[in-house]
């Protein structure tokens, strides 16, 4: 306030307020100016990377002010906002998404191409913001599409990576893994050198009475480490409400300590402090649903979740409003258990900082939190070390002892006879060393918690967190079914497909309400329009398969079924499963005559997706499918019968390729270990079937689509423990098709058995966890389905225009209505139409 402009000084403001571009010319002026100022170049040293460059800069001139109208807006109304806390964000490109959103790309193309360039080169020298692992990562990137299309004043908070998730190359069928440095050039960014808070880790605790006689505790003595804000404009849908990300980057506290040390001639170890500090916001970890307890990664958790709650505090004071009025003002959503922190840290401003007592402070968190929870893998969920939580952050573990001393103390009351059950439900684990489990404290702290896919939400109520459920009541536990934004998804993904649906559906109003993608049923008989959806998805698929040309050599038939498996690459997964069905089918086609060979159609077999650099059984897998791909692919038995491909470095930005261009899309995990899955929506809304087993929101996908529409298989969740004793206490007769497999892989058919024996192993010898024999019969068989239904293409073609008529439900508008209604209880703010208008 104290910075503002004079009301007689005001008028001249407005008059030169900024104003961006309308249309084609001013959008090529804008261009031109860039890049003869900003960038100091001109029409004779202005490459793709320029012209990118001065393209993204006149677009987000104009994102800037509706970005700023935007938070003034939601200022002066003074309502609630929603705060999502995310380790990862995974954006992927963000020019072509603004465009769209903003609606300029219509005048964008037609101006780069007045200044001789295809827009299609431009977008693509953009490098993808690649801040997140796999599915968490990227539906935070979903949700913060939707809530600003949705007009839901809400700001993402996460950590500004120097590195993102590393890039895959691809040698000698090995992953290699290269940093992704990726901040070089970055023109989404908005760097706040003004909003820097001070963190701090280690030291002390003490406790002692101030002058009043109350007792007061402080924590001090320790490290301190510099948070800056870095803001990252998100533009919604076809509205000019523009939300915030505020990422955090660390660097050295700058005092006058650093200086001595300096001056003293002390400069190494004062350049090493620099490093230390720096080094908190240097990396993501790239490790997808497995948690390592590394202290690094608590470090950055802290960080993160301190410099946002300071922020959000620090807002919230200045509206001048009574501390009971917070969780009418804020809402925070902690995705996963990265940011639970925040549940204490809370608590600890609102008691040491803010002198409120516990109970009053602790009521005023809980209304605040709600939690999700995206996995029930065991491994995947987080626990600290008391001993290494107590050494960096002292006062926070005190805190977090009495949240689970009151706890258990309200346990003990409810349940009085049941003793085990306060060992079983204790936020401390009694083990050596005791460990501080991360989604009991979540829990504890929210008041609501939700899994992201209607059996996810099951399991995680009748398994890991079912004595939490009688504890609390079922009333805090809820679902809310994951959902993608069908901008990127569809519009941006599948330009061609979205524009059909629109020609039919009266316009593009189908991107703000999904549903009305049933208007499409209509059309399942409609000769025309089923010519027109069949060519759009070979052009989908000629661009994948040049894009394989390119990057693999491989030549591969676009009239060949497509059938993908993107995604990390991970056991529960069962990219393994997927490539034995190929070496099967290898086998099946080395074995037939050439005339029974004509009868059968085509495949190309297509994998994509990184393994965590510490994963051997991910990266042997990956190792396999290359070695498969060489063999198969150089068979001349085999032809354009089988191609198996597998794409270097999958990301949000090759996936806009992959998705479209699918036939049949596998997602095929072990019934109960996929928490929802989110790609499986994606290949389905762009016309593509699935392959998959009753898991995660493959169900929901078939409630919705009908089941004559999607291949399942295998065992169910129900079934999977008893199937697992099973194994572990008798026999395990593996199935007789998946040994000839093994035959082949030990005969050295495609390489040196000797790589792959852990991957066998662990299936005939180590009690085969994933079920991938109990499933595989299944599997093959469902396989073989999919090459009948194939040969029909007329009923194919129906399916697919089916099931996208009938993917309205899983827009993530739809979730993050949900969300709005049922955890947050917030209400959109939607801009006045004279803002709309400029
Ligand atoms: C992740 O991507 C997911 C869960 C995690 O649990 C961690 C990571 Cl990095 C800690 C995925 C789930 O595996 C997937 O099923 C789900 O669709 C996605 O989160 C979004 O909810």
């Amino acid at each position: 306030v104290e910075a503002s402009i004079p009301e007689p000084q005001r008028e001249a403001w407005k008059k030169f307020q900024a104003k961006g571009f309308t249309n084609k010319e001013e959008f090529e002026r804008e261009v031109v100016r860039h890049v003869e100022t900003t960038l100091a170049r001109s029409m004779f040293n202005c490459d793709e990377t320029a012209a990118y460059a001065a393209a993204s800069l006149a677009l987000r001139d104009r994102l800037i002010t509706q970005w700023n109208r935007t938070q003034q807006r939601q200022t002066f109304a003074d309502g609630k906002r929603v705060y999502y806390l995310s380790l990862e964000f995974l954006m992927g490109r963000a020019l072509d998404n603004a465009m769209l959103n903003i609606g300029a790309k219509d005048i964008a193309k037609d101006g780069l191409a007045d200044l001789g360039f295809r827009i299609e080169d431009i977008i693509s020298q953009e490098h993808d913001a690649a801040l997140g692992n796999g599915g968490l990562g990227r539906l935070a990137a979903c949700f913060l599409d939707s809530m600003a299309s949705l007009n839901i004043p809400a700001w993402g908070y996460g950590l500004r990576y120097r590195y993102g998730i590393f890039k895959q190359e691809i040698v000698d069928g090995y992953q290699v893994e290269v940093p992704d440095y990726w901040l070089d050039f970055n023109p989404w960014e908005f760097p706040r050198h003004d909003i820097v808070v001070d963190i701090q880790f280690y030291g002390n605790v003490r406790k002692y009475q101030n002058e009043q006689g109350k007792n007061v505790i402080t924590w001090d003595g320790g490290e301190v480490v510099q948070a800056v804000a870095y803001d990252v404009p998100i533009p919604g849908y076809d509205t000019v409400s523009t939300n915030n990300m505020r990422l955090w980057s660390s660097k050295a506290a700058s005092g006058e300590f650093d200086f001595q040390k300096f001056n003293s001639g002390d400069y190494e170890s004062s350049v090493a402090d620099q490093q230390r500090a720096e080094t908190i916001s240097a990396v993501l970890y790239p490790n997808d649903n497995l948690d390592r307890g590394k202290e690094l990664r608590l470090k950055q958790q802290y960080f993160w979740v301190a410099a946002s709650l300071y922020d959000i505090v620090r807002r919230f004071k200045k509206s001048k409003r009574a501390w009971v009025e917070f969780s009418d003002q804020v809402a925070i959503q902690l995705n996963d258990t990265h940011p639970t922190l925040a549940i204490v840290e809370l608590q600890r401003i609102l008691i040491d900082l803010e002198g409120l007592e516990w109970d009053e402070a602790w009521s005023i968190v809980t209304k605040t939190f709600g939690y999700t929870n995206h996995t029930v893998l065991p491994e995947a969920l987080e626990k600290w070390s008391v001993p290494l939580f107590q050494n960096l952050l002292p006062r926070h573990l005190q805190i977090i002892y009495d949240i689970n001393l009151y706890f258990l103390q309200t346990v003990e009351r409810k349940f009085p006879k049941e003793r085990e059950l306060l060992g079983r439900v204790s936020i401390i684990e009694e083990s050596q060393p005791k460990m501080i489990r991360m989604a009991y404290l979540a829990i504890v702290g929210s008041h609501k918690v939700n899994g992201v896919a209607e059996l996810h939400s099951d399991l995680i109520k009748t398994t890991i967190f079912k004595d939490f459920v009688r504890i609390f009541g079922p009333d805090n536990f809820t679902n809310v079914t994951n959902g993608i934004t069908p901008r990127r998804w569809l519009h941006q993904a599948n330009p061609r497909l979205s524009e059909l649906i629109a020609s039919k559906t009266g316009g593009l109003d189908f991107l703000k309400d999904l549903n009305i993608l049933n208007e499409l049923e209509k059309f399942v008989d409609d000769k025309e329009f089923k010519k027109e959806w069949a060519e759009i998805k070979y052009a989908n698929k000629v661009r994948l398969a040049k894009h394989i040309k390119t990057t693999t050599g491989v030549t591969v038939n676009p009239s060949a079924l497509f059938d993908i498996q993107v995604k990390r690459i991970h056991e529960y997964k069962r990219q393994q499963m997927n490539i034995f069905g190929v070496i099967h089918r290898y086998l099946t086609i080395k074995a037939m005559t050439p005339e029974e060979r004509k009868k059968l159609a085509p495949r190309v077999s297509i994998f994509g997706g990184k393994a965590a650099p510490g994963y051997w059984m991910a990266k042997t897998i990956i190792h396999l499918i290359n070695q498969v791909g060489s063999v198969v692919n150089n068979d001349k038995d085999v032809g354009d019968l089988l191609k198996v491909i597998f794409l270097e470095d999958y990301n949000v930005s090759k996936a806009e390729i992959i998705v479209p261009a699918s036939d049949i899309s596998e997602h095929i995990s072990t019934a109960g270990t996929e928490a929802s899955g989110t790609s499986n929506m994606k290949f389905v809304l762009n016309g593509g079937l699935i392959i998959g087993t009753c898991d995660g929101a493959n169900i929901e996908i078939t409630r919705e689509i009908g089941e004559n529409n999607i291949f399942l298989f295998g065992n169910l969740a129900e079934d999977v423990e008893d199937l697992r004793h099973a194994h572990t206490y008798g026999a395990h007769n593996l199935d007789p098709d998946l040994a000839k497999v093994f035959d082949a892989i030990k005969a050295n058919t495609f390489g040196d058995a000797g790589s792959f024996g852990a991957l066998v192993s662990a299936i005939e010898d180590h009690g085969d966890y994933y079920l991938v024999s109990d499933d595989f019969h299944s599997y093959i068989q469902t396989q073989a389905l999919v090459d009948e239904a194939y040969k029909d293409q007329d009923e194919w073609v129906s399916k697919t225009i089916l099931s996208v008529s009938r993917m309205g439900f899983f827009s993530s508008d739809r979730c993050i209505n949900e969300y709005a209604e049922t955890i947050w209880n917030v209400e959109p703010l939607v801009p006045e139409p004279q803002e709309r208008n400029g």
